[in-house]
């Protein structure tokens, strides 16, 4: 359990007073903050939204801390940064500066998110039960299989079941000699005659032992009740105090027998031979995918491993959540007006999740450097009105989140506002289980699954000057394999997440995310659609399913009076750094929602044919992989 401010305080600290200060790996995740305090609401799952999350009353001397109805939870996420290899439609090996999974290898391998809550991150790799990870990890261990991998293979992939944060370690035990041990009360003082183990916290087991000079009432395996004590023998951190169940125990003082031992502890120490295994040579394509809830606290420890294949750089790398609301601007990522992590360190990066919608993140070092070799990956923030109770009115509960300053959006006085109440309540209510892209009020974001998609395009020359020490030619880039997901076709459709052989002479998930689009006819589909190419602007169309545009980078297509300017197309176009949600509907007609104006989105009346439909994009010459006159820019739709 860490204090969040402590830490936050603590960085600060070091990095203006220590200005020399060594580096190091390290993660953090707390399952306890000021504004999710783990007595009030367990962290590793979302509460249900039913109302703004209650404060203490407004003070001068201190900030206001949750009461009840907490909203939101903690998550967390590892990734490395370094270098790695991906391999092109064309069967071409590219070279990558890229970001890999350091968390949630499991899971970003079955193409889900990374990202974890505090009891599946904080899990050390269980090596009684098999042996410690090894590079490539999980492709090298379970993924040795038929490629792309087969439907068993799969199976086994998801048994391997390793989500915790790599390297992530227990901290030593550590006994220390007591110089003074006394009680007032049933309160006991126990003073050490060295400084406390920094984590030693309140909550802790510690272990009690001694001669014959200690009397039993001290002795035992006791729980810390604080710490930081002032006394009179040494400066407060070290001493730290318990309850015992006898009063009346005489102090005892230099003894040469009494000891505490305090257990060994997850604190975030990592062993950096796990995190160097993995991490080397773990490049991801598209970087590693993070998804949140509104009203989340999410935590991203970013480890520079260095780029094995180009020694000679020193590069540093960052993480920078594109046109995102951060909680500071010492988060943004931008080097120049923030931080950036050096070779063999590790920063985590702090966010708030206040607002829905599809974002993408990337390294902002040399950003079209890094981002052409490959540093970019996605990003999306689900909304509040996901958990609001089964029954409940959308436009009442889209209503209640205006009463909070936090989650507001009052288009009179706020021509910010992204995400206004829709014009009239329509009657729609929730069903259980039921998923939006916003907190629309209307259910007209509502959608049965949800695809993220990346476009992205290399050039392979950059790329292999990149590798091979040879300065690089900004002006002449110029993109031949076009991507989605990190992949072209036909490996966009490939199931599966796609292995490649790098140079440490073992297979890694390169490309983790396959393009392909499956959809139960009669349902609606969302694609979260960002465009991080760097030299083009690319358009994708879609042939049979129109496409319903519903919101463009991150905010619901509203207008301030509340009407929707949804509108339906056969193509979108984006430049690098936007991004669009669109909704594909299987449905060709659908009754109206009893009493309402609305469409029934979970029933179809006229469902469009199942089949092979297909996502690709109208500039011909991007549908090709290099020299190779067919691939690119395409995926699959398949209505089943
Ligand atoms: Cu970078």
């Amino acid at each position: 359990m860490f204090n969040t401010r402590g830490w936050i305080a603590l960085g600060l600290l070091s990095a203006f007073a220590v200005p020399a200060m060594a580096q190091s790996f390290r993660v953090q995740c707390p399952t306890n903050t000021v504004t999710h305090p783990s007595n009030l609401h367990d962290n590793n799952s979302e509460p249900a939204y039913t109302g703004p999350t209650t404060l203490s009353a407004p003070s001068t001397t201190t900030f206001q801390a949750p009461t009840g109805h907490v909203n939101g939870a903690i998550k967390c996420q590892q990734i490395s940064g370094g270098d790695g290899y991906a391999t092109m439609g064309d069967g071409t090996q590219t070279y990558m500066f890229s970001f890999g999974p350091l968390s949630g290898i499991t899971d970003i391998a079955l193409g889900k998110a990374g990202t974890e809550p505090p009891n599946v991150f904080n899990v050390p790799f269980p090596v009684s039960t098999s042996n410690f990870l090894v590079p490539g990890d999980p492709a090298t261990t379970v993924g040795a299989t038929a490629v792309p991998l087969n439907s068993s293979a799969l199976a086994t992939l998801a048994a391997y079941n390793y989500n915790g944060a790599v390297g992530l370690d227990y901290d030593v035990a550590n006994t220390v000699n007591v110089y003074d041990i006394s009680e007032s009360g049933n309160t006991v003082t126990v003073v050490a005659n060295s400084p406390l183990d920094l984590n030693l916290q309140v909550g802790a087991s510690v272990v009690i032992a001694g001669g014959t000079d200690l009397p039993a009432g001290y002795k035992g395996n006791v729980t810390v009740t604080a710490v930081n004590i002032p006394n009179a023998f040494f400066p407060p951190n070290f001493a730290f105090q318990y309850q015992a169940t006898t009063a009346g125990l005489a102090e005892v003082t230099m003894s040469s027998t009494i000891t505490a031992s305090i257990a060994k502890a997850i604190d975030g120490h990592v062993d950096p031979r796990q995190i160097m295994d993995v991490g080397v040579m773990n490049g991801n394509i598209p970087a590693p995918l993070m998804a949140i809830d509104e009203d989340d606290e999410f935590f991203l420890t970013l480890t520079n491993v260095g780029m094995i294949m180009r020694p000679d750089l020193f590069e540093q790398h960052t993480v920078h959540f594109h046109g995102y609301p951060n909680a500071s601007a010492f988060y943004d990522g931008v080097p120049d007006a923030s931080v950036a992590i050096n070779i063999a360190a590790s920063f985590t990066y702090y966010y708030l999740a206040p607002d829905a919608g599809t974002y993408f993140w990337h390294c902002h070092i040399t950003p079209p450097e890094h981002l052409q070799m490959g540093m970019v990956g996605q990003l999306y923030v689900r909304p509040r009105q996901n958990r609001v109770a089964p029954g409940a009115n959308l436009y009442t509960a889209r209503a209640t989140q205006d009463t909070d300053l936090r989650t507001a959006c009052v288009s009179a006085n706020d021509i910010l506002c992204s995400n206004p109440l829709p014009i009239a309540n329509t009657g729609t209510t929730h069903t259980a289980g039921a998923t939006y892209a916003y907190n629309d009020g209307d259910g007209s974001t509502f959608y049965n699954v949800e695809y993220p998609l990346q476009i992205h395009g290399f050039d392979p020359n950059f790329h292999f000057v990149g590798m091979t020490f040879n300065p690089e030619g900004f002006a002449d880039m110029k993109d031949k394999y076009f991507l989605l997901n990190g992949r072209s076709y036909p490996d966009t459709v490939s199931p599966g997440p796609l292995q490649t052989q790098a140079a440490d002479g073992v297979n890694h998930f390169s490309q983790p995310l396959p393009a392909i689009i499956n959809i139960a006819a009669g349902t609606r589909a969302l694609l979260r659609i960002s465009d991080l190419d760097v030299s083009e602007y690319q358009t994708l169309a879609s042939l049979g399913i129109p496409m319903q545009v519903i919101g463009y980078n991150a905010k619901l297509l509203r207008d301030q009076a509340g009407n929707n300017l949804y509108y339906a197309t056969n193509s979108i176009t984006l430049a690098g750094g936007e991004s669009l949600d669109v909704i594909l509907d299987t449905c060709a007609a659908r009754p109206l929602i009893v009493g309402t104006t609305t469409n029934d989105y979970t029933t179809c009346t006229t469902a469009l044919p199942k089949g092979t439909y297909y996502l690709y994009t109208p500039n011909l010459d991007h549908l090709s992989n290099d020299a190779e006159n067919f691939g690119g820019l395409m995926t699959e739709v398949h209505v089943n």
